[in-house]
């Protein structure tokens, strides 16, 4: 097994990646920006190290920085986590270069699924679904995606290939509108990305987000862990997610699954992955794959007992996945909401002291935080402050769980989401299961 591990993040998945490497016997590094040193995962970890100050850019981000705490600590890999540098392929190639191991896919694999274009060409090649849609947009041809557009039919959507997440897209309504479209989402990207590459597909109008948990190791034994439901999203933020994601079959869940399992063959993909589908009129469109451990990995695990960050860490020792697709059963049901140091209403980030902290409990109550009373969430991060879990036997049992433990849990100091979780838990049409990926933004009236 690998011996040390740097955990290259912050917040609740260092906590969770040091867990992880605790029960497997790894030592482990914390590296930390100066507004992190009072983080629970770095006071647990064996060693820990300061990497810059406060600004994510001057630490988190700072590639150098990350490479030296491994090299002084002596350790032997590094997890990058979710965001900062996770998805980084040149972060990845210098770690490699220096000697560690990188807890993630191939530097190759993370350049092709970095692009968008790629990726979709890859995926199509693979026999994935995908959107309807075109490669790249040649700069001056406005003529040529006119053409296409109008084959595609109105909407549709101009993507950076740089982009992902959200980032770098806009909706074209009609073909008066195409060419500025076109020209500005150029310019955008370039100047975001360093890439003025674009593409266009069919705008779907009322899809919801799935996405296939996949894992692979480096003897070609790949398996998928189902699916997860993300619809439940503002400004491209998720929310609230569930597995399984309601109204899908065993029949339908088994066909994307292997289709996702086959494309990991064809890349050869290794370690955990996301692939990332809109979901419209029963069928699946492939969007974009996330080669990362992703925030809403707990709802996967509760449903399937597999340990996803323990399966991280040991296919990136070399070892084989502990298990193959038979073991693979899903049990029950699981939702996650995200908890934010934010106004439940206006959404403004809201750091500061939490005086009080009361976590829920019972059966099936999983809490993923790095807080506890007296500890000060900083201005710097992301708002996320807290993961709350709820797995029952069934769908309504795992709701119903959920609505007592957002009753139960007890934050104050600063403002939390809190209260949009229990009015969305208590949501008719989310009982019902199903909504897409606009209902949070109309409910709330942006939309
Ligand atoms: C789309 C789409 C509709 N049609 N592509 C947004 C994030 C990025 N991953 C892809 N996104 C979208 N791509 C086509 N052809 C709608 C979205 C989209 C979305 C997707 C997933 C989750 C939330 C979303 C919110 C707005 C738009």
């Amino acid at each position: 097994m690998l011996e040390k591990v740097v955990i290259a993040n912050r917040g609740e998945i260092a906590l969770r990646i040091l867990r992880a490497c605790h029960e497997l016997d790894i030592k482990t590094v914390a590296v930390f920006s100066e507004a992190d040193r009072e983080q629970k995962h770095v006071l647990l970890a064996d060693e820990s190290v300061c990497i810059g100050p406060a600004a994510s850019i001057d630490s988190y981000l700072n590639i150098p920085a990350v490479i030296s705490a491994a090299e002084v600590t002596d350790a032997v890999a590094i997890h990058p986590g979710y965001g900062f540098l996770s998805e980084n392929a040149d972060f990845a190639e210098r770690v490699e270069q220096s000697g560690f191991i990188f807890i993630g896919p191939k530097v190759d694999t993370l350049r092709l699924m970095g692009n968008k274009i790629s990726a979709i060409n890859m995926m199509k090649k693979a026999g994935v679904p995908c959107v309807p849609g075109t490669d790249s947009l040649h700069e001056d041809r406005f003529e040529e995606a006119a053409r296409h557009a109008k084959e595609l039919k109105y909407p549709v959507i101009i993507k950076a290939a740089g982009g992902g997440g959200g980032r770098g897209m806009r909706v074209v309504h009609s073909e008066a509108s195409l060419k500025n479209a076109i020209t500005l989402t150029r310019s955008e990207a370039a100047a975001a990305f360093g890439d003025a590459t674009v593409y266009m597909e069919k705008f779907l109008e009322h899809p919801r987000h799935i996405e296939i948990q996949v894992l692979a190791d480096e003897h070609g034994n790949i398996i998928y862990l189902g699916e997860r439901d993300c619809s439940m999203q503002r400004r491209h933020q998720k929310v609230i997610e569930e597995a399984p994601a309601p109204g899908i079959t065993e029949t339908q869940r088994r066909k994307i699954g292997e289709i996702c399992v086959d494309a990991c063959k064809t890349m050869g993909y290794r370690g955990a992955g996301t692939i990332e589908f809109l979901f419209e009129d029963g069928k699946f469109y492939f969007i974009e794959m996330n080669t990362r451990i992703q925030v809403e990995h707990p709802v996967t695990e509760m449903i399937t007992g597999v340990d996803i960050v323990r399966e991280q860490l040991r296919v990136a020792a070399g070892e084989k996945l502990a298990y193959s697709q038979k073991d693979i059963h899903l049990r029950g049901h699981a939702i996650e909401c995200r908890i934010n140091a934010e106004d439940a209403v206006t959404f403004m980030p809201s750091p500061g002291v939490i005086e009080h902290y009361h976590p829920p409990g019972g059966p099936g109550i999983r809490v993923d935080t790095h807080v506890y009373q007296g500890y000060r969430v900083p201005p710097y991060y992301d708002s996320l402050i807290a993961k709350l879990i709820a797995h029952g036997t069934s769908r309504e049992q795992a709701f119903k769980r959920m609505s007592m433990a957002l009753s139960e849990i007890v934050i104050e100091g600063i403002k939390t989401n809190i209260p949009l979780h229990q009015r969305l838990i208590d949501d008719a049409a989310f009982a019902t299961g199903g909504t897409d990926i606009h209902y949070l933004e109309k409910k709330l009236g942006l939309k």
